[in-house]
């Protein structure tokens, strides 16, 4: 009897977990567009471009998983973000996902109730300043004027590495990112420190002559960036985990958006897994089977987004360092599909 009765609670409480579980998947499928949290604009990473159409990695995220869910890549708003405002948008459910050069961090990942889906961009914070300051490492910033952006790790960051280096340093700490740019721009500070990809991407966009500029040869953390999602709801989790693991496996597997057509014949195993042919990744989602398959047909794999948003296609030219592959020394481990 006692057993019934377990079994029966199991049930119950199994289907009422697997509803919450499923909501934002049902919300975005009944919404038929996805609600993307971006920075304000920030190129190579998430920025409009002339026409008023987003481009860059973490948009290419945002289309990866509107492609995999609904479809099609373009079903998916932009919604800017600034630092401060990130985590209330998705805590409040005004965004389905941040894709938003944003640290995975033990605080952020457990009190903040959101949890990171993955990292698509290894980077650690740095130093921007004017070429003609000549200074040429971080140890000789003593009493510089430091702009930083209000709700970033990079105000902590800086702190305990000052202290550490017994460094002295005045913080101008400013809420929006175009005025904190234009602080810096104006001289109101000697140096500007974010992520070194920030740092790249104010140096070739907002600047003027970018050459004027360096980023010091220091990064004195580390900051994986990844996409977050609320916590409680693991089948949203998987998707988006899932569809940034697909651009990444794509590009190990040697799929690319160019090819992928060719490669529905391969006779490789994980190949065929990855693009649906075989095995059920789909189902397994609470998707289609050929989720995969539109992502990199729509997207690309991850080296095709890394280069042509931020890599030697792009303004910022940033190599792939910490962002290759394993096999090529770098840290991207996509996770098998099987
Ligand atoms: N990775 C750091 C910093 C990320 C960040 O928010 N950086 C600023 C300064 S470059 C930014 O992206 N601003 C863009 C905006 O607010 O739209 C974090 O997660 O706190």
């Amino acid at each position: 009897m006692k057993k019934i009765f377990i079994r029966l609670f199991a049930a119950i409480f199994g289907m009422a977990c697997t509803a919450a579980f499923a909501q934002t998947l049902d919300a975005v499928k009944k919404r038929d567009y996805l609600q993307c949290g971006l920075t304000t604009g920030f190129a190579g990473f998430s920025a409009p471009d002339d026409k008023g159409r987003w481009q860059g990695l973490d948009v290419d995220l945002c289309r990866a998983v509107a492609a995999a869910v609904l479809g099609d890549a373009e079903k998916y708003k932009a919604i800017p973000l600034n630092s401060q405002q990130r985590f209330t948008a998705l805590q409040s459910g005004e965004i389905d996902v941040l894709a938003r050069n944003t640290s995975v961090t033990q605080q952020r990942d457990t009190a903040l109730g959101v949890i990171h889906a993955g990292i698509n961009f290894y980077d650690g914070q740095g130093f921007l300043l004017p070429r003609a300051s000549g200074v040429s490492s971080a140890k000789e910033l003593d009493g510089a004027t430091i702009c930083l952006q209000t709700g970033t790790s990079n105000e902590n960051t800086l702190a305990d590495w000052a202290r550490a280096n017994g460094i002295q340093y005045k913080p101008v700490v400013i809420e929006q990112f175009n005025e904190a740019v234009s602080a810096f721009a104006a001289g109101r500070c000697d140096v500007f420190s974010t992520d070194a990809s920030g740092l790249a991407a104010i140096r070739a966009s907002r600047l003027g002559n970018p050459d004027d500029y360096v980023v010091l040869p220091e990064l004195i953390s580390k900051e994986p960036l990844g996409p977050f999602v609320r916590q409680g709801d693991d089948a949203w989790l998987n998707i988006v985990k899932w569809s940034l693991i697909a651009m990444m496996l794509a590009e190990e597997l040697g799929v690319s958006s160019a090819n992928v057509d060719d490669q529905l014949k391969s006779p490789s195993p994980a190949i065929q897994r990855l693009l649906g042919v075989t095995g059920n990744a789909g189902k397994n989602l609470g998707l289609d089977e050929q989720w995969a398959y539109r992502i990199v047909k729509q997207v690309g794999n991850y080296a095709e987004s890394f280069e042509r948003n931020v890599g030697q296609s792009s303004p910022l030219k940033i190599e792939r360092g910490m962002n290759a592959l394993w096999r090529d020394g770098g840290l991207m481990y996509p996770l098998p599909i099987r």
